[in-house]
C-alpha cells in the first residue's frame, strides 16, 4: 500500500495543550506521525510518496472563507497582541450570545473554536495545509492508479474540524475535504467511515444536510467522552441528509467484541448506500493504553478491523486521524493497513 507523508508535519509543534486544568506537553505531537512512519518502513507497507499542492480550492469548498483567513493570520495577530503563550481560546458565543464576529484575536479563537485544549502556534496553519495535500495527494492515488487502498499519514488530524472551527487538535477536515474531491471527481457517492475514538463531529457537521456523503462513527459515548456535544445515536442526518449519519456511541471499557459488532452493523449501512469508495478516518485512540481514551482494543484488533474492512470490497482512503500511546501507535496503524491488505 501507498504511504503519503510530508515532514512538513513537524510545523505543527504547539507547546501547550490545555488538560485537567493544567497546560501539558500535547498530546498530539510530531514523534506520533515519526513512529508510524518508521512502521510503514519497517514493514515494508509500500512506497512512500511526497504531496503535491492541491492550492486553496479544495478547503474553500468545505469550509468558510473568514475561517480560513483566521487560522492563516492567527498566530501572527496573536503575536502583536504581546501575549507571552500560545493562542488558547478563553470565552465562546455560547447559548443567547450574539454570534457577530469579533475584531480582536481573542475574540475570533473562541468564535473559530469547538474547545480550548488545542493551542495556535507558529507553523501551525503551514503544517494544516500541508496535511489537506497529504489527504488530497492519497485520494488522487486512489482514484488514478486503481488501487485497493491508500494511506495518507496526515498531521495534523482533521475530524473534529467543521466549516468554521477548530479544536480537538484539527484544523482542516483532512478526511472531508478527500472525500469532497472524490465527489468532485466522479464518484457519485462516498462513504466515510470514522473508527477514531472520539466522534467526528466536524465531518459529521460538514455533510449533515447532504445525501452524497454517507458518514458512520463508532466512539466514546457523548456522556463521557469529548466532544461531549456531539455523537448521540439520534443525530442521522437532516433535510436531504436525513438517514445518511449513524452513531453508535459505546461506554467506558467497551472492548472488542461490542465494538466490531457495531462495525460489522455498519457494515451494512454501507453495503445499502451503496458507494464506490469509502474514507476511513483511521484513529487508534480505540487503544486500551491510550492516555485520553476509554476503549479497550488490543494490538491484534486492529489487524482484525483491517481485514473487516477489506471484506466490504470497496477501494479505501486510509485518513490518519488520532491515536496517542507514542509507543504502540506504529505497530496499531500498520496492523490495519496490513490487515486490510491481507
Ligand atoms: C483527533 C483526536 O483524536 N482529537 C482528540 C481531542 C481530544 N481533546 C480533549 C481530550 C480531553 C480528554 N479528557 C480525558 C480524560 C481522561 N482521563
Ligand atoms: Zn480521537
Amino acid at each position: 500500500m501507498i504511504t503519503v507523508y510530508s515532514d512538513k508535519h513537524r510545523l505543527r509543534n504547539s507547546k501547550t495543550e490545555l488538560y485537567g486544568g493544567q497546560l501539558v506537553e500535547p498530546y498530539e505531537r510530531p514523534s506520533r506521525a515519526e513512529i508510524v512512519l518508521e512502521r510503514v518502513k519497517k514493514e515494508k507497507l509500500g512506497e512512500i510518496v511526497k504531496p503535491r499542492d492541491f492550492g486553496i480550492a479544495p478547503v474553500h469548498a468545505l469550509h468558510d472563507v473568514g475561517f480560513v483567513e483566521f487560522l492563516q493570520n492567527a498566530w501572527e495577530e496573536w503575536l502583536m497582541t504581546g501575549y507571552k503563550g500560545e493562542a488558547i481560546a478563553t470565552c465562546w458565543p455560547a447559548r443567547r450570545m450574539s454570534n457577530r464576529i469579533p475584531e480582536f484575536i481573542e475574540g475570533k479563537v473562541g468564535y473559530y473554536s469547538m474547545s480550548s485544549e488545542t493551542s495556535i502556534s507558529k507553523g501551525t496553519w503551514e503544517a494544516a495545509y500541508v496535511s489537506k495535500d497529504v489527504a488530497l495527494t492519497g485520494a488522487e492515488i486512489l482514484l488514478k492508479k486503481e488501487n485497493k487502498g491508500v494511506f495518507s499519514l496526515c498531521r495534523p488530524p482533521g475530524h473534529h474540524a467543521s466549516f468554521d472551527l477548530f479544536g480537538g487538535y484539527c484544523f482542516l477536515n483532512n478526511a472531508a475535504i478527500s472525500a469532497q474531491w472524490f465527489i468532485d471527481n466522479g464518484i457519485d457517492k462516498v462513504c466515510i467511515l470514522d473508527i477514531d475514538f472520539h466522534h467526528g463531529n466536524g465531518t459529521q457537521d460538514i455533510f449533515y444536510e447532504r445525501e452524497d456523503v454517507l458518514y458512520i462513527s463508532l466512539h466514546g459515548h457523548p456522556r463521557n467522552a469529548f466532544p461531549h456535544f456531539s455523537g448521540y445515536e439520534d443525530e442521522t442526518g437532516y433535510n436531504a441528509g436525513e438517514g445518511t449519519t449513524y452513531n453508535w456511541p459505546m461506554i467506558p471499557g467497551t472492548q472488542f467484541g461490542r465494538w466490531s459488532e457495531n462495525l460489522k452493523e455498519s457494515f451494512e449501512k454501507i453495503k445499502k448506500f451503496d458507494s464506490k469508495i469509502i474514507v476511513v478516518s483511521l484513529g487508534v485512540d480505540t487503544f486500551e493504553n491510550d492516555p485520553i481514551s476509554f476503549f479497550k482494543l488490543k494490538s491484534d484488533n486492529f489487524i482484525s478491523i483491517g481485514e473487516l474492512i477489506a471484506e466490504l470490497e470497496i477501494p479505501c482512503h486510509f485518513v490518519m486521524e488520532g491515536g496517542y500511546d507514542i509507543d504502540e501507535i506504529g505497530l496499531n496503524v500498520v496492523n490495519v493497513l496490513q490487515g486490510f491488505e491481507g
